[in-house]
């Protein structure tokens, strides 16, 4: 693998300057001397709620590695992803900013890099303490593309969300700028986003191919399991196969583990993974291994990736002092439904709502976490409220780094949660795919109009709940998880103060 040099002397200098507070009281409470552990997050694609088997006994997918997790570290039960689509989700976990404040959506094929230049992300909060940062997997927030004569041809032609993108549009001997790289990672592998082009591995700024032109929809009916949407053509690798993608980032995330484990510098790894989102393409080793089809499959495969990771900490000898979180970017997608009447399996479980809607379905994920060394650990259920936003300050705090203003700025330091159960989030603002919000406080979730996909009718007669086209939503969640029935009428006085808190919170700049 060829990594960058490690950043020793920045390391040094760091190491000098001493510790924070915070730290010292990681290590003291723990008796670690160390106050930088490694950092993963395994960041899954579209896994839901009620995929996994420590969240969902009725899950008809086994999910043996993640329960493991759950038994040997800390399980939520009320972790919510940043947004419902991939996009906007990554951008809050990755700059600790709900993705709403800068308008961003999923991303088109071909799109410029989402995240800023100047802006302070977790990787290089981070790197100022001396880690080695990799992405390996999706990434779904933009590149800067190498157009052949730096002019990007018309989003009529490449941009709009089917791409028709040729491979003479491009100067592959130019370098892909932004990404990853731009964001403050140091090294990067993935293939973006595998449902879009170029279908092809990118390492650091190059394709790791001499591209060819590829037809999406050729891929698709020759390779794709069960349903989903390739959005369209463009450049790729000759023979591109969909099923390898898992196999081959899964295996780049192990090597980093081994490679950076003999670094005195710590490290941290996002793993990205591109399963079970479409195109669900699990290898022969997991085909018909669930009884949910070719999506529970894909989904016993992200688990064993998950695994893989697990077991190479292990074998690297640095798992007790290494934060380890699992997690998903948004609820199950919208044509996973069906596998309630196809298998009786409910990919978002005991929760209304799928990927894009603000029903906690949309946002409501499992999460994992681990650091035996930190107090993270003893298999502990965690009921507070948990985003994956707070994973930045969370990881700031650890290693001692205190927030600027406009850095973060609604992420918070929910280590006292993970480590006791410990409430620190109050409130969250939800996100849907069209843009439209809503407000959790304490149990009370409050959606306004239009953020929810109608359901279909067979699911209204099997779910029973009120309809979704009231003018406001409330839900008391300590009584109705279910978001069967909306109290809007019983609670007016709620909806408008919650309606003001929300504006309030839109017209702000930082909930922190
Ligand atoms: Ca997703």
């Amino acid at each position: 693998m060829n990594l960058p040099q490690f950043h020793i002397f920045r390391t040094s200098a760091c190491l000098l300057l001493g510790v924070s507070v915070i730290s010292e009281a990681v290590a003291g409470e723990t008796g670690s001397t160390s106050s930088k552990p490694n950092m993963v997050i395994i960041l899954t694609d579209d896994l839901g709620y009620g995929d996994v088997s420590f969240l969902n006994a009725e899950s008809k997918v086994k999910t043996p590695h993640m329960d493991a997790l759950a038994e040997s570290g800390v399980w939520a039960t009320d972790a919510h992803s940043p947004s419902t689509v991939c996009s906007p989700s990554r951008y809050a976990m990755l700059t600790g900013r709900y993705s709403w404040r800068k308008k961003i959506g999923r991303l088109n094929p071909w799109k410029e890099s989402a995240i800023q230049k100047d802006r302070v992300t977790l990787p290089k909060i981070l790197k100022s303490k001396g880690y080695h940062s990799a992405c390996v997997g999706k990434w779904h927030l933009g590149f800067d593309w190498p157009w052949k004569g730096g002019e990007k041809p018309p989003e009529s032609v490449i941009g709009k969300g089917t791409s028709m993108a040729t491979c003479d549009m491009f100067d592959w001997s130019m370098p892909i700028k932004g990404g990853p790289l731009g964001a403050g990672f140091d090294y990067y592998f993935g293939d973006d986003v595998p449902n879009m082009p170029p279908y092809a591995f990118i390492e650091n700024g190059h394709l790791t191919c001499d591209p060819v032109n590829v037809k999406g929809a050729k891929l698709r009916k020759q390779q794709v399991m069960q349903g989903g949407y390739l959005h369209g053509d463009g450049p790729g690798e000759k023979g591109w196969r969909l099923d390898k993608v898992m196999p081959t980032i899964t295996a780049k995330a192990v090597d980093y583990i081994h490679e950076q484990s003999k670094s005195p510098n710590p490290f941290f790894l996002f793993f990205s993974t591109t399963s079970p989102h479409t195109p669900i393409v699990p290898i022969e080793e997991f085909q018909d291994t669930t009884q949910a089809g070719p999506y529970g499959d894909y989904v016993a495969q992200t688990d064993e990736a998950v695994g893989k990771i697990v077991a190479a900490l292990k074998a690297a000898g640095v798992y007790q002092d290494t934060l380890l979180v699992v997690s998903s970017d948004n609820g199950p997608a919208p044509f996973m439904r069906d596998l309630i009447q196809k298998h009786q399996h409910n990919p978002s479980g005991s929760l209304r709502g799928l990927k894009r809607d603000l029903l906690e379905g949309g946002h409501r994920v499992p999460f994992l976490a681990s650091w035996p060394k930190g107090g993270i650990k003893d298999g502990r259920r965690v009921d507070a409220t948990l985003s994956l936003t707070d994973l930045f300050a969370t990881m700031a705090g650890i290693v001692g780094v205190a927030l600027d203003e406009g850095v973060a700025e609604d992420s918070l330091d929910i280590l006292p949660s993970l480590r006791s159960g410990q409430p620190v989030r109050t409130e969250l603002v939800y996100h849907a795919a069209n843009g439209k919000l809503g407000l959790r406080q304490g149990d009370w979730a409050y959606l306004r109009k239009g953020g929810n996909t109608p359901e279909p009718e067979w699911f209204q007669e099997h779910w029973q709940g009120d309809p979704l086209d009231a003018p406001a939503l409330l839900f008391d969640l300590s009584a109705d998880l279910a978001q069967k029935k909306n109290l809007q009428d019983q609670h007016p006085e709620r909806v408008q103060q919650m309606e003001q808190r929300l504006a309030e919170i839109q017209e702000g700049q930082s909930t922190r």
